[in-house]
């Protein structure tokens, strides 16, 4: 096995993980000053969202420069530390690399706004026709791909937010430009990159697309053949010089794909996040939620698990709501239950696990109450949108309350103190008022506790090859339970998830060898919300 197959990853979303100089925005030192902490939980890797300089329309997805980082974070000298400080506790640390878009604020934008300059084509200048755009595409975040700029009498093209104009990979000269800065983070001592979007950064065409509810235009950018040549290209010049790893963000994308990205003998990436169990909840595109269903759940999971040696397995990061929330059920009652068993799910699947900030302590969507709290430019603009189509207040609300990035972006609730401990100060996005009940601090102390209940899973599963790199088979999944085994050679271990409130009779026999209520035998019968990992069961 890989190392990248072996440790846990655990996710940072840096402005709202640690504050340490108590402006209100997580920083590098505040990451530093947690690493005991990570330490302790069990992780091998971090994945760290941007850090580098960003005007923060995205947060940190609108790159101004690729090799300095966000004064607000600290200083390239803290980054220094920071690296220094994982490798003394065998912490690996990974980068997030956008290279779909830049900044408005890039100097290679600005400088392209003028058409003689040769920056121009770092992008997608184009001509429209009679005051129109170019073509009939449509954004990520509900609102139109093009932008016209007066002082270059053209447009440009923007799959994300108006202020993240696309980079053109026709253009051989950003491809250098990509690969120097990818060689800049791995000689600092970064161990691979987690790649936005990495699927939509070659537009083959310019087209107009077929239209469609969401993304009308996607059939020209989305996993094209130029796509797998840019992978390529990168991992022969740059990545296999070094001892690291690639995720691709990859939306949309087929099971094919997947396994092409993938394949050890093609040389793109290591392995990609897909979607397809995140789509369980929703009817056609996110913003239209339905009732969460295990049984499809299971067979999403299942059916990623079948079509790909090894998959990047995750439950949240920071454009998600809450697994919790979402799957699970946060009321007081199954609250604690629930996100146990969301987290032998996450741990026992085959793969490698992405613990999202907040995730091992169970934290829940955010209770805010009106529209003021909200940050995310992706929010924004959907609730601008249904308001210009007429949706009352209310429905919006509702809408953006259940689907919002901000629910993944509250701060992190480390103790009761003021702010949840996260800082000193005011901090950028509200705190959430249950930070009085969901603490680091409590779960510490509370040997029952979801944070102890991850450390448990997270040392179980370096300890069982079944866990490991043992096969994967759904034996059952429906709206109240989700059975599987892991099995490798001598070892099988079989899992059994409660998602229902009431017992239920689930035979099957063998030793337990953990238990989310704590007991030591199993009799047939599974409790509310419980987890149960069965020694020696065949099916
Ligand atoms: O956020 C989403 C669902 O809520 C997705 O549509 C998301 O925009 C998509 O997965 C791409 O995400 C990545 O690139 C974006 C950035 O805003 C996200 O935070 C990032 O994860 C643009 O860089
Ligand atoms: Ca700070």
């Amino acid at each position: 096995m890989q190392w990248w197959q072996e440790r846990v990853v655990y996710q940072i979303y840096p402005r709202s993980f640690k504050d340490h100089n108590k402006d209100g925005v997580g920083d590098l030192q505040g990451i530093i000053e947690k690493l005991d902490y990570l330490k302790a939980l069990g992780i091998g890797i971090i994945w760290l969202c941007p850090i580098y300089c960003s005007p923060n329309v995205d947060y940190g997805y609108d790159i101004s420069d690729y090799k300095n980082i966000n004064p607000e974070y600290g200083t390239m000298e803290d980054f220094e530390e920071l690296i220094e400080a994982c490798q003394k506790r065998d912490i690996f640390l990974i980068m997030d690399l956008v290279i779909n878009h830049t900044s408005d604020q890039h100097p290679w934008f600005c400088e392209s706004r003028d058409p003689e300059s040769p920056y121009r084509d770092y992008y997608f200048w184009l001509q429209g026709k009679d005051q129109k755009p170019p073509n009939n595409w449509t954004s990520f975040f509900a609102e139109d791909c093009w932008v016209y700029d007066d002082r270059s009498n053209a447009w440009y093209l923007h799959l994300f937010a108006k202020q993240q104009p696309d980079l053109n990979y026709h253009n051989p000269a950003v491809l250098e430009k990509i690969k120097d800065i990818m060689r800049f983070w791995l000689d600092k001592g970064a161990r691979g990159f987690r790649c936005d979007v990495i699927n939509v950064i070659y537009k083959e065409s310019l087209a107009n697309g077929k239209r469609k509810l969401i993304l009308t235009g996607s059939e020209h950018y989305l996993s094209r053949p130029g796509m797998h040549i840019i992978l390529k290209h990168l991992n022969r010049e740059v990545l296999s010089q070094y001892d690291c790893f690639t995720v691709g963000e990859t939306v949309f994308i087929t099971p094919q794909v997947a396994r092409d990205l993938c394949a050890p003998e093609r040389n793109e990436l290591n392995m990609v996040f897909s979607f397809e169990h995140m789509e369980t909840d929703q009817y056609i595109v996110k913003w239209f939620k339905r009732r969460f269903h295990a049984g499809r759940l299971a067979r999403a999971l299942a059916h990623w698990q079948k079509e790909l040696d090894w998959n990047a397995n995750y439950l949240e990061n920071h454009d998600q709501p809450r697994s919790v929330s979402r799957f699970g059920d946060d009321s007081p009652r199954y609250w604690q239950s629930s996100a146990k068993v969301l987290a032998t799910l996450l741990l026992t699947l085959r793969g490698t696990p992405f613990i999202y900030q907040g995730e091992e302590i169970g934290m829940t969507n955010f209770d805010y109450t009106s529209m003021e709290q909200i940050r995310d430019v992706e929010s924004r603009n959907v609730d601008r949108l249904a308001k210009k189509l007429g949706i009352p207040k209310k429905i919006r609300w509702n809408l953006i309350r259940k689907t919002s990035r901000d629910n993944a972006r509250t701060p992190m609730q480390w103790s009761d103190e003021p702010e949840a401990g996260f800082s000193g100060g005011t901090p950028w996005i509200d705190v959430h008022h249950n930070y009085h009940q969901i603490h680091v601090a409590q779960q510490e102390k509370d040997p029952d506790s979801i944070l102890n209940y991850y450390r448990t899973l997270i040392r179980l599963r370096a300890n069982h090859p079944a866990l490991l790199s043992g096969d994967f088979l759904l034996v059952e999944g429906n709206r109240k339970r989700i059975v599987f085994e892991r099995s490798e050679k001598e070892e099988k271990l079989t899992i059994l998830l409660s998602f229902s409130k009431k017992k239920q009779r689930v035979h099957r026999m063998g030793p337990v060898l953990l238990s989310s209520s704590g007991r030591l035998t199993y009799d047939g019968i599974l409790l509310p919300y419980e987890a149960v990992i069965l020694r020696g069961e065949t099916s």
